[in-house]
């Protein structure tokens, strides 16, 4: 915590000298905000064993301030300084086009403290009166913000930056300044929301390829600008981190930098218990490295396997590699299908044709129209009569087009009463039911399991869609005895959904990795409302990977002949 909160008033002091021109002292508190922001160590604790000099880019001047700090709870320059720019700069920068300067333009013109006050701006069209703003930046700052709400928080969804990010990384690549660079962080680790990219790379002449770095489109501002580190915002409304690390270093570096921290916590801790120091350099005996290049080495020389990058948060990963039984993660090229799509027969977009081209282009071996059932009226659910005629329109297509199989799917409404939402007969003559609750969950505990148990016992259920109906950033999970919910499933042969749907991202890998325990199958859906979402695939699978889960644990894995030969 300490760290963090110093590492913030630092970078609170970098952004305010920035503001006042000073940018020699700008460049040094963004030095040390970042150090310290990665610091292994408590910086209480580096006091108290007098190095604080140790950590880059803390001289003098700087290290009394970190002592001020400790001992008063304040850095008396940074409160002067705050009386005069009294910003929230670190949520405000976190918001795409809004570096410093910017901001103070911002604050002395409208006034503007927080997102909020951004906000109001926003809305009453005040922005582009603003010298250097104009209304093309008025409309940028206005996606932006929406981001930023949306997420509940300044992290992206992985899957909607994706793309970008490795647009980004080849641009990077491939024009001969570095030798290697590659994504280390969260987004290494395919979380489903990432606070910022991290990107390592090996270079011949570090100011020079800065330079290039630095010159690239989508680089808007520039954070922090040092030898080795550089810290920018990107136009996509995030910030990347790159390092630049010898090659001797590059594996130790790839491990500590795409953590998760407290898997480097515990990695740290094991090699002090074969008394060797573990750090972003290497692996030392004493002062002799003795692994680093790669992280494989790293991982061997402490009597472990290499460890998959999504397993790193400290979930037993370290105690399996040691007993040589992790996992062998399931993969993206395993994955022949997807079973939860929408067309717009219901609240999808596109149309069911549309839908089945891009699934062919995509080289699926089928998909599962899943429309939702008639008692879900905002998504134009389908009654018996509807779900009949698509039916016979989907039996049509398969006959004349081999080149892909049509699931006939449903999105099940699972009653208040916990009773099904189409007749038995009707399911039947479905490939895919996939059961889901969207409506009258309230807080009871019970009642709620007791009503998703009862549509399980149909017998009638496929698979349990998004099981917690958590929306991130804006509906927590159902209140759902899990346990129960799981023991159910395993007894009526019902999978469980991993929804790949960025929001839902449901069930999350922690609760994957549970559910694990039991005799159970999972299916993985993009949950798609257009065409392109069904590239939302990829993060289901990518959820699966970091539950732990095997090719064998997922039913898109399996053939068509192989799931519903009947
Ligand atoms: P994010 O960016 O919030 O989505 O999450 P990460 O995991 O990418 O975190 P980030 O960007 O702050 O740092 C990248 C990695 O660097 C992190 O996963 C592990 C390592 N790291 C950062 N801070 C610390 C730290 O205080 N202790 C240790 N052991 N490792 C750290
Ligand atoms: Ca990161
Ligand atoms: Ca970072």
């Amino acid at each position: 915590m300490t760290n963090r909160e110093l590492a913030s008033l630092f970078q609170d002091l970098a952004d305010m000298e920035e503001i006042e021109g000073n940018r020699w002292e700008s460049l040094a508190y963004g030095k040390v905000a970042l150090s310290i922001a990665t610091l292994v160590e408590d910086v209480g604790e580096l006091r108290k064993k007098d190095s604080l000099r140790n950590i880059e880019g803390v001289g003098a001047a700087i290290e009394k301030k970190i002592i001020e700090y400790l001992e008063t709870g304040h850095i008396e320059k940074h409160v002067k300084m705050k009386e005069k720019y009294p910003i929230d700069f670190p949520s405000l920068r976190n918001i795409q086009g809004l570096g410093p300067k910017r901001i103070a333009l911002l604050h002395r013109e409208l006034g503007i403290k927080n997102v909020d006050d951004l906000e109001k701006a926003l809305e009453e069209g005040a922005i582009s009166s603003v010298p250097g703003f104009g209304k093309k930046s008025e409309e940028s700052l206005r996606r932006s913000l929406e981001v930023h709400r949306r997420t509940g928080s300044n992290r992206l969804f992985l899957a909607l930056v994706y793309d970008d990010i490795h647009r980004f990384l080849s641009k990077v690549r491939d024009n001969g300044y570095f030798l290697k660079a590659d994504i280390a962080g969260s987004t290494r680790r395919n979380r489903e929301t990432i606070g910022d990219i991290d990107i390592l790379a090996v270079c011949t002449d570090n100011a020079k390829c800065t330079e290039f770095f630095l010159s690239l489109d989508e680089v808007e501002d520039v954070v922090v600008r040092g030898e080795t580190k550089v810290s920018v915002r990107l136009s996509y409304g995030i910030n990347c981190d790159l390092r630049i690390v010898d090659p001797e270093s590059y594996g130790a570096a790839m491990q500590y930098f795409t953590g998760s921290k407290e898997h480097n916590i515990k990695m740290r801790d094991l090699a002090i218990e074969q008394n060797l120091k573990l750090n972003e350099y290497g692996l030392f005996s004493g002062e002799k490295s003795v692994a680093g290049k790669t992280e494989e080495e790293v991982y061997e020389h402490l009597g472990l396997s290499w460890v998959p990058p999504e397993l790193r948060e400290n979930m037993g990963e370290l105690e399996a590699a040691r007993g040589r039984s992790l996992p062998t993660l399931i993969e993206h090229r395993d994955v022949r299908g997807d079973f939860h799509a929408h067309t717009n027969a219901s609240d999808g977009t596109a149309t069911l044709e549309e839908m089945v081209e891009k699934a062919k282009s995509l080289g699926y071996d089928y998909i599962a129209l899943t429309e939702h059932s008639a008692s879900l009226r905002i998504a134009n659910g389908l009654d018996e009569k509807r779900f009949n005629e698509r039916n016979v329109e989907i039996d049509k297509i398969n006959e004349s087009d081999r080149s892909i199989r049509i699931l006939k799917g449903v999105e099940l409404e699972i009653r208040k009463d916990g009773t099904l939402d189409l007749p038995y007969k009707l399911l039947e003559e479905m490939d895919v039911v996939v059961g889901a609750l969207h409506q009258w969950v309230g807080d009871n505990i019970t009642e709620n399991t007791n009503r998703v148990v009862k549509a399980l016992n149909s017998g009638h259920i496929f698979t349990l869609a998004h099981p917690t109906g958590r929306l991130i950033g804006v509906r927590e999970p159902y209140r759902l005895d899990f346990e129960k919910i799981f023991q159910a499933c395993e007894e009526n042969n019902v999978s469980l959904e991993i929804n790949g749907y960025p929001e839902r991202s449901d069930l999350p890998y922690d609760l994957v990795k549970r559910a694990r325990e039991y005799d159970l199958k999972f299916t993985l859906g993009s949950d798609s409302h257009r065409t392109d979402h069904l590239r939302f695939l990829r993060f289901a699978t990518s959820i699966a990977r970091r539950g732990w889960l095997e090719k064998n644990d997922v039913m898109n894995t399996s053939s068509c002949h192989e799931l519903f030969a009947k």
